[in-house]
Parts: C-alpha cells; structure tokens; sequence
C-alpha cells in the first residue's frame, strides 16, 4: 500500500470509528414505565414473602436493582402522577388532591421525550380528569376505571372492552409494540394498572387462588392508636369499622340486610350492585361460585363472632381479594417482559416497576394510604437497565417518585428543565452512591376534609426520624424515632429526651420548604382554593 492508499485507509477507518461510536451514543435507551396502583411493598415478593410472590415482578429486581427506601411526596393517586410526570412538587404542579383536573399548561417529561424525539405510548390508568399530553398514542381508563369489561378512553373516544383490565392492559401494550412501534425510534411506555385498587376485583381465574387461605396477621392490626395524635384517631380507615361490607367484603346486599349490616361509605351498595351488573354471564357464575359460599359460611358464623373476629375475618377477606388482583398484575408483567426478551428489547431499555404510593395491608387495622406514616409512605421501586446497574443490586437512599422525570431525561440526553425537583437516580443505579447528596426528603398531604378523613399533613423524613405537623382543623406536631420505634407507635414529639433532635428536624424541615418554594401562604392558598394553582 503506497503512502496516500495508507492515508486514504486510515482516514476511512477513523471515519468508521467515529460514525461508530456517534451511533452507540445517539442508542439512546427505551423507557418502559410500569406502575400499578396501591400495589404496598409487602405484597412483592422481592421485598417480603410472607403474603404473595410475585415472582415476575422479581425478575426486574434479579436483573437490576431494588431500592428499599422509596417514597412517595404525597401519598395519593392523582397527586403522585403529576408529581411523577412534572418532576414537581403537588404544590408547584397545583394537582394536590384526586379532585380537581391536572393542570396541562405543566410541563412532563413525555412531551420533552416526544419533541426529542421519542415515540410515546400510555395505556392505562392516569386518574386525571382529562388526557395525557405528550403521547403518540393512549388508552386511558376513565377515573378510577372498572376491574370487569372497562372502559377506555382513546383519542378516537371511548370503547368498552369485553375482559379483565388487568390482561386488557397488557393486551393493549403488547398490541403496540409488536404493531406500531417505530423500530428507528427508542420509545416511552407508561404501562399503568388498575389493580390492586379498591374494590380488589381478581380476574376469574385468580378467584379462588386465595379464598382457602390465612394470612399472616400484621403486629398492630388491632392498634388502638394510643401514643399518636388526632390524625390516626380520627381516619376512617379502619377495617372494621370503615370498610364496605358489600364491594370491599364481596357480601351481597341481601347479606348485609339479613345480618343488619351497614356499610360505612353510602356508595358501598351502589359500588357492588354497579361492579357486579358489569360482569358477563359467564364472569356472574364465577363470581357467585366464589362468594355465595362466603356468604353463606358468613351468614352461619357471624352472630358468634365478637369484634376481634370480625375485624380477622374482615383482615383474611381483603387480603384474600387485594392478593388475588395481584396475581393478575404479575403474571401480565410477566407477558411484557417475555415479549421483550423474545423480540431482543431488553438490552437497550430501562424497566422500572412502581406504585403510585404504598399501602396499608392490615398495619395500623388500616387499608388505604395518604398518610406520611412508613407503609403509605414507603413505595416499592424495582429498575433494571442491563449493562448500566449491576444484576441483583439493592440500594438503600432516600429517593422519591419526584425523582423519575429528570432520571429518564437525563438516561435521554434531555436537559431538565432548571424548575424541575427532583435529583436524577442515575448515578444511584451505575452505583456511585457517593454523588447522592440528599439526606432528608419533603411530604405534603392534603385532601381533607374528604375520604377516610386523613387531616392535612406536612413533614421531614430522614433516615432516623420523621417529624410531622397536622395541620387545618388542628396543629399537632409529631415526632417518630424510625430506628427504635420502625412501627411508628410512640410519639416522640413531647418527649424532652427528644428536645434537640426536634429544634434540628424544624429547622431542617424550615429549609426545606424554602427549598422546595412550599410557605405557609400556600397552605392558605390551597385551603381556600383546593386544587387549584396559584
Ligand atoms: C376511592 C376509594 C377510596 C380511595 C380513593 C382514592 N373508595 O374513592 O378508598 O382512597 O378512591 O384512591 S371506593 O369505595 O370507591 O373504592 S386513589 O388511588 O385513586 O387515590
Ligand atoms: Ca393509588
């Protein structure tokens, strides 16, 4: 090879390389986000294996990283999505309760995706009040939606589907990536279940899976909340005595009338009339096949059975249901993530798997969530990103569902918006916990008065305390030691052994509403205004 054949090679090699490594930067990763709603910790069997195991969900843990202490901003549906798809704060993005609709004029990270480039996929539930921004396509269940033959809502406009939601949901994303997704594109799906939501409706092939079983009690379900304020006293979410006999308990309002039952909630009967008119012939038989001997066992027991009792068999029957419908989300994430090892999707996507907030399974004799106490709190977040997080990973840091939108932009190669919250979760998942600074984080709660009666609430988390201030109808701080107190039962508050870890945590907790632009003039704001921005 003369000198200028040698030149000429060199410089097309050198080309080569750098169109090379131009096109694995520019291999810009997928995104799939897997959230469903209510799914507690303690029903994945990655975190605790005492009620379920889930071992699809699992897999995304084995082959990526568990963290074991996520938290939610604001323990609710709608307000943790906004949060999620802004980046921001409930009281910056202005969507602080489930009441009113998202205000769209807010910036997300789908459509700061889509404009980069993206293709953009939603099926599920959103809980907004109107549609998502940002997305090429979506199927979105209306509200709270229905287990039983559910209704979407598309651009086109609404379609009832004959099925269960769970498998519908599936059906749809797998529908998408197999028939329209765009292969020269890297893509943003947001795969959003129902279940486990109130009223814990199982696919018919799940009814009975658990109905045979006892479940491990919770330590504090019979807690008479003694040692903590007004709040806990005064929720209504005590499984004996708030929830519905007809659509929580599966009891027919031929049941609850004979044993002169009521339900707590008004719409208890109307919910279970309305959920069971859904079901089809054949859905109607499976049904009454799993229930009516419930009831008739029901019927036999009860007028023996004292309020201990009540409030086991009360416990067995929602974890019975709650863990039925998660047998469904997990074999359906199952599907998903098949479909993507088999069509070679798994390499260059991140996977994450996520609750719009934690749970109450039976601790505290609670169900629902909202407030900043740990299982409501603490969320389950499963990530996997083959070749960036090491396979069987856990990481311990304080990281919040605030967090997702700059992670996914950064991972993108997205500027974040300066307004933006959160901290990006990537240098957690390559493993360099060194660069994590945050040691506390920042909660606000607020639609009260409204369901289950959880008072307006703000505070600070750190890893060895909580401090908490209920506020609108009362002012009542509290103080909970994490490490000698994990069940939360004692406040501290008062306590003058705790007097100088309260004078630090109020001043850390002052810092950070000014960080986080929250004031006193909010709170008002939203207390004359709920659910409005400023
Ligand atoms: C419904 C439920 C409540 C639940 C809210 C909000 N009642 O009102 O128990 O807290 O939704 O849930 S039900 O009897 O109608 O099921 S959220 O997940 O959307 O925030
Ligand atoms: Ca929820």
């Amino acid at each position: 090879m003369n000198t200028l054949k040698r030149t000429a090679f060199l410089i097309f090699c050198g080309l080569a390389w750098i169109k090379l490594a131009f096109a694995q930067e520019v291999k810009r990763p997928n995104i799939i986000f897997m959230m469903a709603d209510d799914h507690a910790y303690q029903a994945i069997s990655a975190y605790d294996s005492s009620l379920i195991q889930t071992p699809n969900i699992d897999r995304i843990a084995k082959a990526g990283m568990l963290f074991t202490n996520a938290c939610v901003t604001n323990s609710i549906c709608a307000p943790s999505r906004a949060v999620i798809l802004t980046g921001k704060h409930s009281h910056i993005n202005g969507k602080i309760d489930n009441i009113s609709p998202f205000d769209t004029t807010n910036i997300t990270f789908p459509q700061l995706l889509q404009t980069a480039g993206y293709q953009t996929a939603m099926f599920g539930k959103l809980h907004f009040g109107n549609n998502p921004k940002g997305f090429d396509e979506f199927k979105i269940l209306p509200g709270q939606g229905h287990y039983y033959n559910p209704d979407f809502i598309t651009p086109e406009g609404t379609v009832k589907v004959e099925g269960y939601v769970t498998d519908l949901i599936t059906d749809m994303t797998l529908d998408w990536l197999e028939n329209r997704r765009e292969e020269d594109k890297p893509f943003l799906l947001m795969y959003l279940h129902k279940a486990p939501h109130r009223e814990w409706e199982p696919a018919e092939r799940h009814l009975q899976e658990f109905t045979h079983r006892t479940f491990p009690e919770p330590p504090t379900l019979f807690d008479d909340y003694e040692g903590r304020g007004t709040a806990a006293k005064t929720a209504q979410m005590n499984l004996l005595k708030h929830m519905n006999w007809t659509g929580d308990s599966k009891l027919y309002p031929a049941t609850v009338e004979e044993l002169g039952l009521r339900d707590f909630e008004k719409w208890g009967t109307g919910n279970f009339n309305h959920n069971y008119g859904r079901l089809n012939e054949k859905q109607k038989i499976n049904w009454d096949e799993t229930y009516v001997p419930i009831n008739e066992a029901f019927k036999r027991d009860f007028p023996e059975m004292d309020s201990s009792q009540l409030m086991q068999w009360r416990y067995q029957r929602y974890m019975q249901d709650y863990l039925g419908t998660i047998a469904g989300v997990d074999e359906n994430v199952g599907r998903l993530l098949d479909y993507l090892e088999q069509n070679g999707l798994m390499d260059n996507t991140i996977i994450v798997y996520t609750s719009d907030q934690g749970f109450y399974l039976g601790e505290h004799g609670w169900f629902d969530k909202r407030f900043i106490y740990d299982e409501s709190f603490k969320t389950p977040l499963l990530v996997q990103w083959p070749g960036k997080i090491a396979a069987g990973s856990q990481n311990t840091k304080m990281v919040q569902n605030l967090d997702f939108a700059q992670t996914f932009l950064e991972a993108a190669g997205v500027n974040a918006p300066a307004d933006m919250q959160g901290e990006s979760l990537i240098p957690l998942l390559q493993g360099n916990d060194q660069e994590w600074t945050r040691e506390s984080v920042y909660y606000h709660y607020y639609e009260y008065p409204g369901v289950h009666a959880v008072k307006r609430h703000y505070g600070i988390v750190t890893e060895d305390f909580k401090l908490v201030k209920f506020y609108y109808d009362v002012e009542e701080w509290e103080l909970y030691d994490r490490k000698n107190d994990p069940m939360e039962l004692r406040n501290v508050y008062h306590d003058p052994a705790y007097a100088e870890t309260v004078k630090i945590l109020h001043e850390q907790l002052s810092d950070l509403r000014i960080k986080y632009k929250d004031s006193e003039e909010l709170d008002q704001f939203y207390i004359s205004k709920s659910g409005k921005m400023p």
